[in-house]
């Protein structure tokens, strides 16, 4: 039995592979890997501030949106992608020459470090790290690789993806161009909506691909970590807060409930996408440094109960300190903090990444 030819780049004639089409998918994926760049490197930032960065406190609620963005713009990357690899895919049997094979080592390093990096970003969200590397580290350097490759991508396609005004193939299947485009945005439209109610708590009811409802957790809100998953022990009677400034300050909790108490309206916006808004009740940070000695706009270490990990400390910088929406928060929406939101104090800033609102919070360091 004579098996039948492998195909030819000539064997593809539906002018759905017509590299017109694949500037405007191109376009469109694009744009989504441009924002999901540019929030990523924002939520870089904020997590690794280097010194001469000043990130500002408002809009308190610009992380909320940007860290939404992030994930969305991934999220509907996804079927972008595999849209556009459909559209070239007949390429790979066009017969190679050295200039087309350095062209195809590009875009496999382009598509490879995209798809790995949409990949490995979606489980995280579920915080499911199946792999022995760092996520973050991971996923910050996958970032620049694909926006150089991308660069290149980008220069060496300028002569296709110029508008030309010569006239299309005529179309030869069912599925027409503009079918296939509104098939394509349909999907990506489709994986959006059952995502962004993450993040929009309107739409919550209809993100089936998150792993998190804005309003489903205890007092209206998600838990990213339990108290327990956390190691977090029983409060004892000896429990103090201090803080270690140019004095030292020392209370208990109910000493803590006897200071001036405030109130901010400020969202939890996780890495991850998920996000809600919650009203606080605590002390300003900048009262904490005013009642030992330190001025407002003082750089201040938070240090949990929690023992080792990632979350156990975090830094305000001066200007998240000082800003009056910063809390020691004691109560969220009306009652006293659960103890999976940080019993029996934490901290909530405007503008910062969920990883940074420190739960289960007992000393604050004034840093020199
Ligand atoms: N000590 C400590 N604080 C923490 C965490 C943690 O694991 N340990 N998780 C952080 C993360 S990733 C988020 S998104 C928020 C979530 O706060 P919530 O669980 O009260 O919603 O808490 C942050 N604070
Ligand atoms: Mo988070």
């Amino acid at each position: 039995m004579k098996l039948p030819a492998p195909p030819t780049a000539q064997s593809f004639r539906s002018p759905l592979h017509h590299p017109r089409v694949a500037t405007v998918l191109g376009r469109w994926l694009g744009v989504a890997v441009l924002v999901c760049f540019l929030t990523g490197l924002f939520s870089h930032f904020q997590q690794e501030s280097p010194a001469w960065l000043h990130i500002p406190t408002r809009p308190a609620s610009l992380y909320r949106v940007t860290q939404g963005l992030h994930v969305l713009s991934g999220t509907v990357a996804v079927p972008l992608l595999l849209a556009k690899l459909w559209t070239v895919y007949p390429k790979l049997f066009e017969k190679p020459t050295l200039k087309t094979l350095l062209e195809r080592l590009s875009i496999l390093v382009l598509v490879s470090a995209l798809a790995l990096e949409l990949f490995i970003g979606y489980l995280n969200t579920l915080q499911w790290y199946p792999w022995p590397f760092p996520f973050k580290q991971t996923h910050y350097a996958l970032g620049w690789i694909i926006v150089g490759a991308l660069l290149v991508h980008i220069a060496v396609k300028i002569p296709v993806i110029q508008w030309r005004k010569e006239p299309l193939p005529p179309a030869t299947t069912d599925l027409t161009r503009r079918g296939l485009f509104r098939t394509v945005a349909g999907a990506a439209t489709l994986v959006g909506i059952t995502s962004v109610g993450q993040s929009a708590p309107p739409l919550g009811p209809l993100a089936v691909l998150a792993p998190r409802k804005p309003d489903v957790g205890p007092q209206g809100l998600p838990v990213n970590r339990t108290a327990r998953d956390a190691g977090i022990d029983p409060l004892t009677a000896s429990w103090r807060f201090t803080v270690v400034g140019p004095q030292q300050l020392s209370y208990t909790l109910d000493q803590l409930r006897q200071l001036p108490q405030n109130h901010s309206k400020l969202p939890i916006a996780c890495v991850e996408g998920w996000s809600q808004g919650a009203h606080w009740e605590g002390i300003r940070i900048r009262d904490l440094l005013h009642l030992c000695g330190a001025p407002a706009s003082s750089r201040v270490r938070v240090v949990s109960m929690e023992k080792g990990g990632f979350y156990a400390t975090s830094e305000l910088p001066p200007q998240f300190a000082a800003d009056p929406l910063t809390l020691l928060a004691l109560r969220l929406n009306g009652s006293e903090l659960a103890l999976d939101h940080g019993f029996p104090a934490r901290i909530i800033a405007p503008n910062r990444p969920g990883v940074l609102q420190t739960k289960w919070v007992h000393r604050l360091e004034v840093l020199a």
